[in-house]
């Protein structure tokens, strides 16, 4: 049963107390709770509830993200994973949990990294209990999102001479969750093989992050091979990384820039609509 808004009718009533009827189940491990009132018009869906030793408490959406988020800052991967069985119990949608919980505390993660308040194992750490909860979020998705074959098909990788991937992971989840198909050709990725994969795979978009100033002219490179084998029209290329900015792109002649995670989802379903017209 997914109960998302306030509102939705809910059958399997299991007891009442008073006027209220209460429909209780575990959920990914949490025991959980929905407060119903019966009316004329059906059954409605008051409050959602969370079993604290057999206390009823009550936990808003925001109050959850805020623990999602907390748990990548906390670099707890225990944390992180209790943080998403609650999502899941309190019908978070899973990609809101990932999107607006999980890759917030990761960008503050990496925020505190340039102001020289992080380290690079702090950051590889977040990154771990990002990938627990994502891992437990993932089973809860509904099937259409789960049903990547609709959204389009993504070739992501780090370009060649960078062993960046940390950024790289987070956009794949990202798309992932979506409900693109992403083929990841993981880090340093050889620019031959970038092309080779796409066509292999008949990709719709090539997306490829740069970490460095000195490896972003691999993202070029791509670009220019699809022009000289004349076919450039068959993909998409999108690109990022902390050092990218939106005028290299223009000037590379890729198709999209995005800054985050979050942004490349949305300029994938972009360039989706732009191919499928
Ligand atoms: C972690 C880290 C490492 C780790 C990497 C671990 C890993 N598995 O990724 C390790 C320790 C291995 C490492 C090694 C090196 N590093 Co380093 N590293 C970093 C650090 C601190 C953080 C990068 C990171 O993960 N950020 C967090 C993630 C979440 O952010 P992000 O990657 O930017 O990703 C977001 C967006 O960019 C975007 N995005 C990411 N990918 C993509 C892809 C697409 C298609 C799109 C659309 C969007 C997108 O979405 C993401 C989420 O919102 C950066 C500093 C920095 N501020 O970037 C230096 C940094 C990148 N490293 C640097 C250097 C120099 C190196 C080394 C050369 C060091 C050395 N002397 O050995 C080596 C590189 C070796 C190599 N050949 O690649 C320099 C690069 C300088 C430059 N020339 O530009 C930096 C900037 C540090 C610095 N200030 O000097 N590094």
């Amino acid at each position: 049963m997914h109960l998302k808004n306030d509102g939705d009718i809910i059958q399997n009533i299991e007891y009442q107390v008073n006027t209220y009827r209460y429909n209780k189940k575990t959920v990914g491990g949490v025991i959980c709770s929905w407060k119903l009132q019966q009316t004329q018009n059906g059954i409605y869906l008051l409050d959602k509830y969370k079993t604290n030793g057999g206390e009823f408490y009550s936990m808003s959406q925001s109050e959850i993200l805020a623990k999602l988020k907390n748990a990548v800052e906390e670099m707890d991967s225990e944390l992180a994973e209790a943080a998403a069985k609650e999502a899941i119990a309190a019908g978070v949608d899973p990609l809101v949990a990932i999107n607006d919980g999980l890759a917030a505390g990761m960008q503050t993660m990496s925020d505190l990294f340039d102001e020289g308040e992080a380290f690079v194992p702090q950051l590889v750490v977040a990154a771990e209990a990002f990938e627990a909860a994502v891992a437990i979020l993932k089973d809860a998705m509904p099937q259409d999102q789960r049903d990547k074959s609709s959204k389009g098909k993504i070739l992501l990788y780090t370009v060649q001479g960078d062993i960046h991937d940390i950024g790289k992971n987070i956009v794949k989840t990202m798309l992932s969750a979506s409900g693109f198909e992403v083929f990841d050709l993981g880090r340093d990725a050889a620019t031959l093989e970038v092309i080779s994969k796409a066509k292999e795979h008949n990709v719709d978009i090539i997306a490829g992050a740069a970490l460095m100033t000195t490896t972003m002219p691999g993202q070029r490179d791509v670009v220019s091979i699809l022009k000289e084998e004349g076919i450039r029209d068959q993909f998409k290329c999108m690109f990022g990384g902390a050092p990218v900015s939106p005028e290299w792109v223009e000037k590379i002649g890729g198709d999209a820039y995005a800054e985050t995670a979050s942004e490349a989802v949305e300029k994938a379903k972009a360039l989706m609509a732009e191919i499928r017209g």
